[in-house]
């Protein structure tokens, strides 16, 4: 049996495809060079990437609802799920030898509405090197879960973890996604530095969300409008054994479900 709410979106998206053919009078020239466009995301690989970054921003604002509780934002393509538990003191993502960047402390709280703390929540937290390089999809990080982890949060929801300060990530210049953004929009391919999250915890819808930093170049021109306001947060410094370490601070909190 055919599913009749897939029929009308797709007869729908059809019509209004046809409907734009229409309008802008699109010929052959116009169909091959769009065709041989999607088919070169295809295969580039790309279609995850293409998705994520034209489209995701408005699926989500579908999505998670606005309340008194964190904005959710893009996933985008580069989650991996199973990422390891950390379990030894001072948390620390995982890295490799002698890993570039600012030593990164990040410190949060996991609450209900209410402010109870979310005792049972799970940060699960993925970010770019000082590179703009993310594990697994970049040539050159091995794939062994560099800069992701599962961070558990503590009898008073507090959660804290060390790291390295991601750097702004650019979109691969030479795939298809980067071309469309640069030779033919004319638009940059630049996301801001940012942190990926995915806040679980029992009784409460799972949070996807991402930070990103006061002052950085790109916060107002992200290539994937994946920037709210209430996701901004001033990095400041603090003391480590007389190391001086970027402190990023956030609360999290949960929609109940
Ligand atoms: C990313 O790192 C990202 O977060 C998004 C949304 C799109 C492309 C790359
Ligand atoms: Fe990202």
């Amino acid at each position: 049996m055919a599913n009749q709410r897939v029929v009308d979106l797709f007869d729908e998206f059809i019509e209004l495809t046809r409907d734009f053919i229409v309008r802008h009078g699109l010929r052959y020239e116009d169909y091959a060079a769009i065709t041989q466009y999607l088919i070169r995301v295809g295969e580039a690989g790309e279609w995850p990437l293409w998705t994520d970054t034209f489209l995701e921003a408005t699926v989500d604002t579908n999505s998670y609802g606005e309340g008194p509780w964190t904005p959710s934002a893009i996933e985008g393509p580069y989650y991996k799920p199973g990422a390891p538990v950390l379990t030894e003191r001072p948390y620390t993502l995982p890295m490799r030898p002698d890993e570039a960047g600012d030593k990164l402390l990040f410190k949060a709280t996991v609450r209900s509405p209410a402010g109870e703390p979310l005792a049972t929540a799970t940060v699960d937290v993925w970010h770019a090197t000082d590179e703009g390089l993310y594990s697994f999809i970049d040539a050159g990080v091995p794939e062994d879960y560099i800069l992701r982890a599962r961070v558990p949060v503590d009898q008073d929801g507090a959660v804290e973890f060390r790291s390295i300060r991601p750097a702004p990530y650019e979109i691969p210049k030479n795939g298809p996604t980067g071309d469309l953004l640069n030779s033919v929009l004319g638009r940059h391919t630049w996301r801001p530095a940012h942190l990926h999250f995915l806040v679980t915890a029992e009784g409460y819808k799972p949070l996807v969300t991402q930070l990103y930093f006061e002052g950085d170049p790109y916060i107002d021109s992200d290539c994937a409008e994946g920037v709210k306001p209430g996701l901004i947060i001033p990095l400041t410094k603090t003391d480590i054994d007389g190391d001086s370490w970027t402190l990023g601070e956030f609360k999290f909190v949960l929609q109940p479900e």
